[in-house]
């Protein structure tokens, strides 16, 4: 007697007409070969994950009752241009359902500048909210009773002073230190695996979280310390099983740094929190949430904690950034709907979720009403709240949890051989591997593999936007710069300076840096003061550029004879314009400003060498003098600039304009990323030759930017 099983393999068998529904097994980006059907045969054999909500090892989730309870908090993540402007829509999203507020930071602040530096012009309130001083951060939360919301705020390299700040005004509202409620993101290892919004070099930064985690554990019982994130490890391009594998690798550092800096792993551990990135491959997602679980509860047992607070992972999400399109952009709403409910079956403590005209502009009020609405509708008219874990059990999510457990938990070791992750980050290896997982994934879009709706199938003949722009106007740098020299001006400056220098002190000792930060920002020392007073001792770190190769064609290596064709054909061009001139064309691809996004230039540059192309990268946070400078240095035809932080519109035509000042006017400039469609003809008549936006497949911008290159040098 046929099993069970059999039998359903000789009826889908039949269903398809003689093929066995193994030719249905699909290969996950993770490498996981995912079967069309799952049994209990499935989980026989396998780590038992599940046991009950709110019970180690926590993979059904870290509460007994979960949403059933409580749901997550909607927290969406906002902040831009002055912080009235940001305070303003914070109350009014508060009015409208949301629960918790997450504040972004102006690319300015976060680098530790002064709206005043010539550095920033092009960045202030662009992409969040411009904080210079005490002054500006009680604007922010004016009206906004502190004791009351929790508040969170990502911030890495400015911390100490942006921290000082909201603890000051806090204060100087009333409320006192133990009754602060929130989290900083404080993640500084990933910001020199992807985000790159650092200041100082690795080890001054590690000593800053463990004086922010020792200075919150005595005074701030209730505060978040640190969100360590997987989030921008994803954007960046990695998939699940190296999200997973990475942030807890830098989790386990950050305990390590703790542990060694004196303090007793569950005075600072129940404090530690998680944020991820959840994208469009909705099982993987949700498992992904289950495994990093269990996993940080099995890492943390080397510690020997004692309170089950110290090994349970509660966490952040947001809905994936980079999954968002320009092209067809209402099906964002779509895309973010399916991402928030991956994220709230994987059980997740609180929730962003991006507004649909993110990959064009800043999110409007009516635009981040959907978003908010989004996950209002699914925690009040769905009923998915009604029971914890209500995936727990599924054959194919227990299996999908245990292969993630299982191919991070590898990664994991292999970080540990290497003597953990702070060492692995200044090897090289997880940024390589991320960058190799972006390059497969964009080879497998621009080839139709991995389908994008509207973007590579589907795509409307004729695309318009009829949504409303937000656009930050230069004015809010010019307000900021009065209100800095109005703080100059009226301050005690002697008691402001003794401030600083006791900064500069306890940066070169041991004194609690956020503790005489506090005392600094109440003196109105500003966000540039205080970040200087530290760099005199820990310096300002520069990072090298390194990128993969040869990661972009083997993805065409077994591609259908067209899309191999393509690129053939490219890689010929690229050859023939050396026999032609003698040097193979050569684009200097650059990051101006202090926006730290970097997996678009480093997708382009690993595949347009793939190509034929000599690639040169500049080093991230270029003024358009130095890029300008660098492409005459390298001799280069042609520069590629990346901008996804609004500062398009003054970084492009500067360095057109420097490039001609400089009497190298021939060196042609496109520009790429998030650019809304309105602004392009002000970039072509500044005399930019070509944008390539979100979706814009490489062979296609390289094709372009060929036809460009041979019409000038090969006719
Ligand atoms: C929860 N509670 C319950 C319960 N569920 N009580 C009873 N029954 C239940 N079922 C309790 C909790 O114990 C807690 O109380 C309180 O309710 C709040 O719940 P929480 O789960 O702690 O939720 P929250 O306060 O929202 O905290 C969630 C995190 C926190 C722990 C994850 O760290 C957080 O808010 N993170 C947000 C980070 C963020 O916004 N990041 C944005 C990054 P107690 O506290 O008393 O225990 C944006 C970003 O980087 C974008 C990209 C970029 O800029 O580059």
């Amino acid at each position: 007697m046929a099993t069970g099983y059999e039998q359903w393999v000789e009826m889908a068998t039949k269903q398809m007409k003689g093929k066995s529904p193994d030719t249905l097994n699909w290969k996950s980006p993770e490498g996981i070969t995912v079967k069309p059907m799952y049994t209990d045969e499935d989980l026989k054999g396998l780590e038992s994950l599940s046991m009950f909500p709110g019970m180690a090892p926590y993979t059904r989730g870290p509460m007994a009752t979960m949403y059933a309870g409580r749901p997550w908090t909607i927290r969406q993540y906002a902040g831009f241009s002055t912080a009235k402007a940001s305070n303003e829509f914070y109350r009014k999203n508060l009015a409208a359902g949301q629960k918790g507020l997450s504040v972004a930071f102006s690319l300015s602040t976060h680098r530790g500048y002064d709206s005043d530096n010539p550095r920033v012009a092009g960045d202030i309130g662009k992409a969040g909210v411009a904080i210079d001083s005490i002054e500006d951060m009680k604007i922010l939360f004016d009206g906004i009773p502190l004791d009351q919301m929790s508040v969170s705020m990502t911030m890495n390299g400015a911390v100490i002073p942006i921290l000082a700040m909201w603890i000051g005004a806090a204060e100087e509202q009333g409320v006192t230190q133990d009754q602060l409620q929130g989290t900083i993101q404080n993640d500084i290892l990933k910001e020199y695996l992807t985000r790159n919004t650092y200041i100082y070099p690795p080890e001054p930064s590690m000593r800053i979280i463990s004086d922010i985690m020792a200075f919150c554990s005595k005074n701030m019982p209730k505060y978040n310390t640190i969100s360590i994130s997987g989030y921008h490890i994803m954007e960046a391009g990695a998939d699940s099983v190296l999200q997973c594998a990475f942030t807890l690798a830098d989790g386990i550092e950050y305990v390590r740094a703790a542990i060694a800096s004196g303090m007793d792993v569950d005075t600072f551990a129940p404090r530690l929190s998680f944020f991820f990135g959840v994208g469009m491959n909705f099982f993987m997602e949700i498992a992904m949430l289950r495994a990093a679980r269990f996993l940080w509860y099995k890492l943390m047992q080397q510690f020997n904690p004692k309170k089950p607070q110290s090994s349970m992972l509660r966490t952040h999400v947001q809905t994936s950034g980079w999954s968002l399109t320009e092209q067809d952009p209402y099906n964002n709403i779509i895309r973010t709907t399916i991402e928030a409910m991956a994220a709230a079956l994987g059980g997740t403590q609180s929730l962003h979720t991006n507004s649909f005209d993110e990959a064009v502009c800043l999110p409007t009020e009516f635009s981040a009403r959907i978003a908010r609405n989004t996950q209002i509708i699914i925690q009040e008219e769905s009923q998915i709240c009604r029971v914890a874990d209500p995936l727990g059990g599924s054959y194919y999510v227990e299996w999908l949890t245990n292969q993630i457990v299982q191919g991070a938990e590898k990664i994991i070791n292999e970080i540990e051989e290497m003597g953990g992750m702070a060492k692995a980050i200044a090897s090289g290896m997880p940024k390589l591997r991320i960058e190799e997982s972006a390059a497969r994934r964009q080879a497998r879009i621009d080839q139709g593999k991995d389908v994008i709706v509207g973007v590579n199938k589907y795509r409307l003949k004729d695309e318009k936007l009829d949504f409303e722009i937000l656009e930050v106007p230069d004015t809010v740098r010019l307000e900021q710069i009065d209100r800095i020299n109005h703080i100059k001006k009226t301050r005690d400056n002697a008691k402001c300076q003794a401030c600083l220098e006791a900064i500069t002190k306890a940066a070169a000792g041991k004194d609690n840096l956020l503790e005489v930060a506090i005392a600094a920002a109440k003196a109105r020392a500003t966000v540039g003061e205080i970040s200087d007073a530290m760099e005199k001792v820990f310096g300002r770190f520069v990072a090298t550029t390194q990128c993969v190769s040869g990661a972009y064609s083997s993805e065409y290596s077994e591609a259908s004879s067209d899309a191999a064709q393509i690129i053939e054909a490219l890689r010929k061009r690229t050859n023939d314009f050396m026999a032609k001139t003698g040097r193979r064309p050569r684009i200097l691809v650059t990051k101006m400003g202090q926006d730290g996004h970097d997996r678009g230039i480093k997708v382009v540059a690993s595949s347009y060498a793939d190509l034929g192309f000599d690639v040169d990268i500049s080093p991230m946070f270029q003024t358009p003098e130095e890029a300008a400078k660098m492409a005459i240095e390298n001799d280069v035809h042609i520069v590629g600039a990346s901008s996804l932080a609004a500062g398009h519109k003054t970084l492009v035509p500067e360095l057109i304009q420097k490039l001609e000042e400089k009497g190298a006017g021939e060196i042609m400039v496109v520009a790429g990323g998030v650019i809304p469609p309105s602004d392009y003809q002000y970039l072509y008549d500044a005399g930019c030759k070509g944008i390539y936006g979100p979706g814009t497949p490489i062979t296609e911008s390289a094709g372009k930017v060929m036809d460009m290159l041979e019409e000038k040098y090969c006719k």
